[in-house]
């Protein structure tokens, strides 16, 4: 579990990078990427859903789905381990927050200037002109099972406006990228929370990390694709692991 070496390499790092996945969130209510997705999505693998090609195929199915997932973060509050990340940044010099979720509960669980890699459900865009669009609350007949939904059409063209997030097959935002593996480079400790490492390029910055010195330690309660590869392997839960981080390296209380 938490060993005493690795709370001192914790506390002497200068640079942290947290890098996590849907089980960050997993706490909060929110379901992970490849959980069961339950009513109208139950049929669908996510890994189809989120692609440019389902969107064209199906936008009201595909639009559904992601006001579904909005109406839950909104219904969701940060839970311990959002809190616990937020509160490491005040005891390191430098603490970066990497993400592949598209909520945002590491902000409001206190975290600054989050590197989000796969987008963000709040930034919807025209597929056209790129208008970014400010969605009101989903409507209220969402947050059950999800059902299908027509995009709205962009206020500046004709366009259809798309969920603000990356797809399997769409490429990173390229200063959120840079700004990961520079991050993941220069760090003394890497943090992998809450992902099963499958999707790449992101699952590639432990790698990253460890092949630059650092040490990397995965918070995850099942095995993943980084099994064996980092230096400590804390199996549990981040709502828990987190904050006894945070509290035996600190004495801090969340
Ligand atoms: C790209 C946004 C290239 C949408 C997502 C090799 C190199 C490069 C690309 C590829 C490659 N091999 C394959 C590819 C293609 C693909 C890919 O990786 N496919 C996978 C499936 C094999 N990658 C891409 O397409 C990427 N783009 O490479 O572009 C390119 C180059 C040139 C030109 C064009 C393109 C883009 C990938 C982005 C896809 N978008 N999300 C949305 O969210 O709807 S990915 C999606 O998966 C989510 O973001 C999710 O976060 C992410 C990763 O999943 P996890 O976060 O890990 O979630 P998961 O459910 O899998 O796991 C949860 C974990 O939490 C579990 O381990 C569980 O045990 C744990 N857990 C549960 N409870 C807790 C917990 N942990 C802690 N505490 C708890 N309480
Ligand atoms: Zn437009």
């Amino acid at each position: 579990m938490i060993c005493e070496e690795l709370l001192a390499t914790v506390r002497r790092a200068n640079r942290v990078v947290v890098f996590t996945g849907a089980g960050v969130s997993a706490e909060s209510g929110v379901p992970t990427f490849r959980d069961a997705q339950t009513g109208l999505w139950a049929k669908f693998d996510p890994t189809e859903l989120a692609t440019p090609d389902a969107f064209h195929r199906d936008p009201a199915l595909v639009w559904g789905w992601y006001e579904w997932r909005r109406a839950a973060v909104l219904r969701a509050q940060p839970n311990r381990a959002h809190r616990a990340i937020a509160a490491m940044a005040r005891h390191v010099p430098t603490l970066t927050v990497i993400t592949q979720n598209i909520d945002d509960l590491h902000e409001r669980g206190g975290s600054r200037e989050v590197v989000h890699l796969h987008g963000r459900l709040e930034r919807p865009y025209c597929n056209q002109c790129g208008e970014v669009r400010t969605l009101a609350p989903p409507v209220a007949g969402v947050t059950g099972e999800g059902r299908r939904m027509n995009p709205p059409t962009c206020t500046r063209c004709d366009g259809r406006v798309r969920p603000g997030v990356v797809w399997f097959g769409e490429s990173l935002p390229e200063r959120e990228w840079f700004a990961a593996k520079k991050a993941a480079s220069e760090c003394q400790v890497f943090f992998c929370v809450g992902t099963s490492s499958l999707v790449y390029p992101p699952a590639s910055l432990p790698r990253i990390a460890g092949e630059a010195g650092a040490a990397t330690i995965q918070v995850n309660p099942s095995p993943t694709e980084m099994d064996g590869e980092v230096t400590w392997d804390i199996l549990g839960a981040a709502g828990s692991v987190m904050p006894e981080i945070l509290k035996r390296a600190w004495d801090a209380n969340l």
